[in-house]
């Protein structure tokens, strides 16, 4: 690829999804490959195409309920049924405040308008950056996040981040939802469980998500 459709800055914002240690290889919840987007998405940023940068924090209080150790006789990776809705069990990870939570090093956050941290009510999951997952009312509510982005003009957005078959997908298809163009910046993610890859494409492509490969700058 090497280079990005022409990008409107008044319109367009860039999505910057859990780009924390804890989701790099030898963190609390690793995954594949998840380093080698650093260096792609620190290109990206500094590349100064875009006229916002957001971020998401996967940020849980000790105990939440989406970690395995919460639910006695479960392991890392059952899936249970919560509220309704399957519910991966995760190792604990991103736990408020400790240094597999923070936002990568590797990155010039200094040019983030906002972060959205997720995941902060111990009874409910969050992978998307616009809606928490369910709670026990069946309902999944917003951030305020696609309110921020239409209250300053964005109608487009590009997604990367971790993971790719869970958060920055659900915030892909998410943003789609609220109306947004959406575009999936596919080589700038990993996946939790690539096996999953064709099925997430499909999933995207059916949510009206356009997926872009290739490095987007430089490479
Ligand atoms: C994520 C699982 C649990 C992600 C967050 O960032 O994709 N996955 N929490
Ligand atoms: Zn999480």
């Amino acid at each position: 690829m090497g280079a990005l459709p022409n990008i409107d800055r008044d319109t367009t914002a860039l999505v910057l999804v859990d780009i924390q240690p804890d989701f790099m290889p030898g963190g609390a919840l690793p995954v594949a490959e998840g380093d080698a987007i650093v260096q792609p998405v620190r290109e990206l940023m500094e590349a100064d195409l875009f006229g916002l940068y957001v971020a998401t924090q996967d940020w849980h209080p000790a105990g939440h309920i989406s970690f395995a150790s919460s639910h006695p006789g479960r392991k890392p990776f059952e899936v249970i049924e919560l509220y309704g809705h399957q519910q991966v069990l995760w190792p604990d990870h991103c736990v408020q405040g400790t240094p597999g939570a923070e936002l990568h090093r590797g990155l010039p956050w200094e040019k983030l308008s906002v972060i959205i941290r997720k995941g902060t009510d111990p009874k409910v999951d969050s992978y998307s950056g616009f809606r928490n997952n369910w709670n026990p009312k069946g309902e999944r509510p917003p951030t305020g996040l696609a309110g921020y982005l239409k209250d300053r003009g964005i109608t487009t957005i590009y997604v990367c981040g971790l993971a790719r078959d869970y958060c920055v997908k659900w915030t892909a298809e998410d943003a789609a939802r609220e109306g947004f163009q959406v575009h999936f910046l596919w080589d700038l993610t990993r996946a939790v469980d690539p096996s999953s890859d064709e099925q997430v494409r499909r999933e995207l492509e059916g949510a009206g998500v356009k997926i872009l490969e290739g490095a987007p700058v430089g490479g």
